[in-house]
């Protein structure tokens, strides 16, 4: 009887203790979406899967890259993390992609002749880059599509290539901070299954352009979202440095901030005036000690000057638009 006593009063103490660190590490969540009074649209919860995988490696050393759909309170539905032309646009060329087994171990190693020129002018001067971005990236020169990444999640990747233009010309990049729980903004990492993972993206180019806060930078994807009144704006800036970027392992409420991309983004003429400048990331916040596809041609990426760069939450900015113009 009373080693039975015992046993209920142990059980009972384990269980307030694990209640305890429960509610200890829940998130405050909005209860509704009225506590938002800024211009993006919200979404809640898990978005449907509308593409399984994007991608399969033959390694088995990928996450799964799916694309996901979920409509807001008015009816409007958006793809999560982002519309893309992964399936349909031409890909670059690999510095360094594990999953086709291109592993250099330096630049020297790449054979930079073969790179095929993208012709935006056939008289223009020909200009090689050197791009690595977590997770992925589509490149516009002058308005078009010149080449999207080949690896849109997991393993990192980087990439090389050329084209031919005339100065002046403009740079716009889509770069995708990946998302395993599609419409979460979050993956299973760090011990966590709704970890927010983060985001980062670098690029040199032979005529001396490099990535920096002198680049644009707009957000049109923020998540997750928890408590609704974490977010704000001024002067065009899309903030959500006031929102937690903690994991959790119950993270299937998260809200999700949209805003619609305006169909010509990527166009030269562009009226990008009311668009922030990027914010600089260093090497130590992005976490690339680790990752050769970026280690083994540093001297293309902060060795050549050029910056990490992203909007103003690499964390919790998951789509996010990039606007240069060479002069
Ligand atoms: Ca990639
Ligand atoms: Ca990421
Ligand atoms: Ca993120």
């Amino acid at each position: 009887m009373m080693t039975t006593n015992n046993q209920v009063f142990a059980l009972s103490s384990i269980a307030l203790l694990l209640a305890g660190c429960s509610l200890s590490s829940d998130l405050t969540v909005s209860e509704s979406t009225s506590d938002y009074k800024g211009s993006a649209n919200i979404t809640q919860g898990l978005a449907k899967t509308v593409e399984e995988n994007l991608f399969e490696c033959a390694t088995g050393r990928s996450r799964v890259a799916g694309i996901g759909e979920i409509a807001d309170a008015d009816g409007k539905v958006w793809t999560v993390p982002a519309q893309n032309h992964f399936t349909t646009a031409p890909k670059t060329v690999d510095l360094y992609e594990e999953c086709a087994h291109i592993t250099p171990e330096s630049i020297a190693d790449v054979d930079e002749d073969s790179v095929p020129v993208a012709v935006i002018d056939s008289d223009g001067e020909e200009i090689t880059g050197y791009i690595f971005a977590d997770n992925y990236f589509e490149l516009y020169i002058n308005g078009q599509l010149v080449a999207v990444d080949t690896v849109p999640f997991t393993p990192f990747n980087s990439s090389i290539v050329k084209f031919k233009v005339n100065k002046p010309y403009t740079l716009a990049v889509k770069v995708i901070d990946w998302e395993e729980n599609l419409g979460l903004g979050t993956e299973d990492n760090r011990g966590k299954a709704f970890h927010p993972g983060d985001g980062g993206f670098i690029a040199s180019f032979s005529d001396g352009t490099v990535t920096s806060s002198d680049w644009q930078a707009q957000t049109f994807y923020t998540a997750p979202i928890y408590d609704l009144s974490c977010l704000s704006e001024v002067d065009g800036k899309r903030l959500s440095e006031n929102c937690t970027t903690e994991g959790t392992d119950n993270g299937t409420n998260a809200y999700a901030a949209h805003w619609e991309t305006p169909s010509n983004w990527m166009a030269k003429d562009f009226d990008a005036v009311s668009w922030p400048q990027a914010t600089e990331y260093s090497e130590d916040e992005i976490g690339v000690n680790n990752k050769k596809s970026y280690m083994n041609f540093i001297e293309k990426f902060s060795g050549a000057g050029a910056s990490f760069i992203w909007s103003t939450n690499v964390v919790l900015d998951n789509e996010v638009l990039l606007r240069y113009e060479v002069k």
